[in-house]
């Protein structure tokens, strides 16, 4: 059996929501831990065997993965029957594992650099800017509805993610905010949030 390491209104939150897209709630225990929150709240949960004590976590017998991106790519991997993440062989698993990869590599970061304002030029070289960030995701969703294309997928989920939770608080574009809001209607989020009480 699989354990989900989850905080309820937390990051960890896109990943129950998946779990409810691959229709495999009844697969992974989902085990609520307690974590440090920004507001001084909270606290490092000793049930929770992430090494630095985050969520998500997710245990498969004696393996484990943290990090979001990894996390749903090892679950669309393992779950392939929704269809929401392209196996090897597919000619859009390369533009699968770029989303992912460029969220957590490049996306949130420059969203947190932009959020707290600092600026340098290794950032620059490193990541880019929050604006190009944007362009992005911009020329993308201009032309289709969905990361990938025509169908939704894990990606959809992972890198709308900022854009769900800060809503009108973080700067986008029309493509991006009504990509955004698409995505916050789909039922797994409602399950999401129904499983957190
Ligand atoms: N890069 C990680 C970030 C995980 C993360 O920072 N999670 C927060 C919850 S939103 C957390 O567990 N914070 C508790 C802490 O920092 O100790 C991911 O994408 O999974």
């Amino acid at each position: 059996m699989l354990t989900l390491y989850h905080a309820p209104r937390s990051r960890s939150n896109s990943v129950v929501a998946l779990l409810a897209e691959l229709s495999v709630l009844d697969k992974v225990e989902i085990r609520q831990v307690e974590i440090p929150r920004m507001d001084g709240s909270g606290m490092r949960d000793p049930q929770n065997p992430h090494p630095e004590g985050k969520v998500p976590y997710l245990v498969n017998g004696a393996d484990h993965v943290r990090e979001r991106g990894a996390i749903m790519l090892y679950l669309t991997d393992l779950f392939p029957e929704a269809g929401l993440g392209p196996l090897p062989g597919d000619p859009k698993r390369g533009a699968y594992l770029s989303w992912l990869f460029w969220y957590q590599g490049v996306a949130e970061p420059v969203a947190i650099l932009e959020f707290t304002g600092l600026h340098h030029a290794a950032f620059q070289a490193t990541f880019r800017d929050y604006d190009t960030m944007l362009a992005r995701l911009d020329e993308t969703l201009t032309k289709q509805p969905w990361l990938l294309g025509d169908s939704f997928s894990a990606a959809d989920l992972l890198v709308a993610g900022p854009f769900i939770h800060f809503g009108d608080e973080i700067k986008c574009t029309p493509a991006i905010r009504e990509w955004a809001d698409r995505i916050q209607l789909r039922p797994s989020l409602a399950r999401a949030a129904e499983l957190d009480g």
